[in-house]
């Protein structure tokens, strides 16, 4: 008697891909005191960079004080990058319904909350951050308003027109966009505000340069182009309203977290790639249509 093997499509699909799991699997482990540590200055951590011109005196002073000095521009500096997506994100009222992909930690739904007193759902791939990020919302006393929870942003399971507003601050790199972008036409609301904050290559310098491609390596993602933001914000209902250039306001707090101690190891290869041309961080505004 022969048997056959079951049919390929009668398999489920699996709630996240292998790529996937690896990148979980990064973030499940991840406690990079850069992170970590500016996150401890006032309960709001952040897995994103910062903008805006850097005070170089923390560098001065004593010596056994340097690091919190840094420590605490360096936090500052991230906590303007998230009030400036938050800036864009159009007018949330406290009955709205935003949602963080791509949350990390949580501080940037804590942020929003803080601002417009609304419901944020954040979600995640890695189970340590959602864990971290809702022990988060309970410290600060949001918990009512402010949910993590373990999703795939290219396949939420949210219902169809629930969110106001949805922004990721640096997670599409993880993400093919067509996917990404179809899944919020699905879920935003006519009229709803879409903001990314990304790290993106220039078209214009051709494909990824060596910098590009080992901050790929890093982190395990895969910069898009700035062109695919547009081509896809156009084939999914998203119109943009703003674009905003933040490559040379990102590049002091580059400089000062590279004289840290808190260094990665990738802050010159984000300098080199800034400022040789390849590689630019941006903001984009869209409207669902
Ligand atoms: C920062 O997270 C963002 C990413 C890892 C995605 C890649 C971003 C690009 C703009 C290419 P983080 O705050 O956890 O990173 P780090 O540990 O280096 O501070
Ligand atoms: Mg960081």
């Amino acid at each position: 008697m022969t048997t056959t093997a079951p049919r390929v499509s009668a398999a489920p699909a699996p709630t996240i891909s292998p790529y996937q799991e690896s990148v979980a699997d990064y973030w499940n482990h991840e406690k990079n005191p850069v992170n970590l540590r500016l996150g401890e200055v006032d309960g709001f951590y952040h897995h994103h960079y910062g903008i805006g011109d850097a005070d170089w005196s923390v560098l001065d002073g004593p010596e056994d004080t340097r690091d919190e000095r840094i420590i605490a521009e360096l936090h500052r500096l991230e906590c303007a990058q998230a009030d400036f997506l938050a800036d864009h994100l159009g007018a949330v009222a406290a009955d709205d319904r935003l949602l963080d992909s791509g949350c990390g930690r949580g501080g940037g739904s804590l942020v929003a909350n803080k601002r417009f007193g609304c419901h944020v759902d954040g979600i995640s791939i890695s189970k340590t951050q959602v864990a971290f990020a809702n022990e988060q919302a309970k410290k600060h006393g949001v918990d009512d308003k402010v949910r993590f929870r373990l999703k795939n942003m290219l396949d939420t399971g949210f219902e169809t027109g629930s969110f106001r507003g949805i922004w990721n601050n640096e997670s599409t790199m993880y993400v093919d966009l067509s996917l990404l972008f179809a899944e919020y036409a699905r879920l935003l609301a006519r009229g709803g505000r879409y903001v990314t904050i990304t790290g993106c290559y220039n078209d214009t310098y051709g494909l990824p340069s060596r910098e590009v491609s080992t901050i790929n390596a890093h982190y395990i993602c895969d910069i898009h182009p700035r062109s695919a933001y547009f081509k896809e914000m156009a084939n999914n209902r998203l119109v943009p309203i703003s674009v905003v250039d933040l490559t040379a306001a990102t590049i002091p707090y580059w400089e000062l977290r590279a004289k840290s101690s808190l260094v990665t190891g990738i802050e010159d290869t984000f300098l080199t790639a800034y400022k040789n041309g390849s590689f630019q961080y941006l903001l984009i505004a869209a409207d669902r249509i």
